[in-house]
């Protein structure tokens, strides 16, 4: 079996101190990492990323990092300007708002592109260290699009390949970045390509058929293949999952079922209405907002008897961007809970922190109806987990047709267009009138597709088509 190489932004832990006091490494616990750490133990495997702060590394608490994960752990090192220009410029000013078609929100400053290359130049030259001809590397999301170049130009043979876990935009949002052909050629350069749904996938092509003229893409069974500079490439849609096992058995727990209690007696009448969100604006939390205003406006029915949970955790927060975003919000929740509060009853109840754990499962298995209204999402992960943590089969997810999750979960969740408020307010109607049978029938639907498509099958997915031989299939030149 080849070793294993993968490769993120950032690394499985996050280190921290106060003051001058001993480093706490922490480990990140997200569906990813439980699903791919089994492998990386089993392949002798190696993670690369950058530990999330600048300047020095503290080596010895990492190196105990990595003998608690069983895996080796190589830390990549930023420069405050380089995680400015890297991070929160090319990667969070530039991809992140243009592959989520706000084009309006980019900042395309040149250097950001140059430091972008160095960073990922920076990436490469560690795997070409730590890596040998026959292992698997597996690079990871929008901040690595230019990585598989750099090895490249190193005179690295090993298999490359990509993941993106954003969506990738339609050709007439993708030709406003001026750095197009480059950024393609050289995601050309990894042998296999992973996207989360099959729009992400046609974008793609179509991308590559306007802008490389000399790329040819053919269709295999399920994958596709590109030919270009005398090179194959393999294509193809990954929906990730999630553990939903560790998602429904934490659901199920003492504590979870106690918390649920408690937050239901809360609000004692009340649906209960759950958003939860990094703090981002591709997440459509103001539109959601305003959404719920319409409701409240247009259905006397509505008031007194819902209650809006909308948790938002603090994310790029050093970006004037989401600075702004939270005033908006903040805005929203005083015009909504100044109208229409009454003695007994606060319509919004809106907190800006992460959630532990168990807190988050808890809300998951309190709130009645989910919803899940970015304005467009790779995937999101929030539907998913809602789903898995209804033990009771009940609950109504309300979920954007611009969610990766919508290709997936469109037979049985509420599909909506966020931008379309009055659209979203009737649809909370419908979600708060709607039959336990409809909800049951419904939810049973989700858990399964859920549970049958998770994180772990997700990851063997990949694996499989990276080892699948390209002559596997008939070629059909399209
Ligand atoms: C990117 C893509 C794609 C949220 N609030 C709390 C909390 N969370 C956790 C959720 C979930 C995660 O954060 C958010 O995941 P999403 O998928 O919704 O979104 P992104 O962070 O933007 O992730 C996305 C994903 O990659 C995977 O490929 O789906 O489209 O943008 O897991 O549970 N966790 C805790 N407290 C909170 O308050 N503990």
């Amino acid at each position: 079996m080849n070793r294993l190489i993968l490769v993120s932004n950032r690394l499985p832990f996050a280190l921290e101190r106060v003051g001058s006091g001993p480093w706490i490494v922490t480990s990140s616990v997200g569906g990813l990492v439980r699903a791919i750490e089994p492998v990386l133990r089993e392949r002798a495997g190696t993670w690369i990323g950058w530990i999330g702060m600048a300047g020095d590394i503290p080596q010895a608490p990492l190196a105990d990092a990595s003998r608690n994960a069983g895996y080796q752990v190589i830390p990549v090192a930023l420069s405050e300007a380089e995680r400015d220009e890297f991070y929160y410029g090319y990667s969070n000013e530039v991809i992140w708002p243009l592959f989520h078609d706000l084009q309006n929100f980019c900042n395309f400053e040149p250097a950001f592109w140059q430091t972008y290359k160095a960073v990922n130049q920076r990436y490469a030259e560690t795997i070409a260290q730590h890596c040998e001809r026959d292992d698997f590397i597996w690079v990871h999301d929008y901040h690595l699009m230019y990585v598989a170049q750099a090895l490249r130009e190193r005179g690295v043979s090993a298999a490359l390949t990509f993941f993106l876990h954003i969506p990738f935009p339609a050709y007439d949002i993708f030709a406003k970045l001026p750095q197009q052909q480059r950024l393609l050629r050289a995601l050309l350069q990894f042998d296999l390509l992973g996207f989360q749904t099959r729009r992400d996938l046609r974008n793609f092509l179509q991308c590559v058929r306007r802008v490389l003229p000399d790329a040819a893409v053919h269709t295999i069974a399920g994958l596709h293949l590109i030919r270009v500079e005398k090179r194959e490439v393999r294509v193809g849609s990954f929906p990730i999952g999630i553990d939903f096992e560790s998602f429904e058995k934490g659901a199920a727990s003492q504590e979870v079922a106690q918390r649920a209690e408690q937050l239901r007696a809360a609000f004692p009448g009340c649906q209960l209405v759950l958003g939860v969100d990094r703090l981002d604006y591709s997440k459509g939390i103001p539109e959601r907002l305003r959404a719920f205003r319409d409701g409240l406006e247009r259905y006397e029915e509505l008031r007194g008897r819902v209650v809006l949970i909308q948790n938002v955790v603090p994310s790029r927060v050093e970006i004037p961007r989401y600075h702004e975003f939270k005033d908006r919000i903040d805005r929203l929740v005083g015009d909504i809970n100044g109208r229409f509060s009454t003695d007994t009853w606060l319509p919004v109840h809106y907190r800006f922190r992460r959630l532990d754990r168990d807190d988050l499962l808890a809300h998951y298995r309190a709130c009645e109806i989910a919803l899940v209204t970015p304005l467009k999402d790779g995937m999101n992960l929030v539907a998913k987990e809602y789903c898995a943590c209804r033990i009771d089969k009940s609950g109504v997810l309300i979920l954007s047709e611009f969610a990766g999750a919508a290709e997936q979960l469109k037979r049985s969740a509420l599909l909506v267009n966020p931008y379309d408020v009055e659209q979203v307010a009737d649809t909370i109607l419908k979600a708060f009138r709607m039959s336990k049978a409809q909800r049951s029938m419904r939810m049973k639907r989700m858990r399964q597709l859920i549970s049958n498509e998770n994180v772990f099958s997700w990851v063997n997915s990949f694996f499989a088509a990276a080892s699948r031989s390209p002559s596997d299939s008939a070629q059909n030149p399209r």
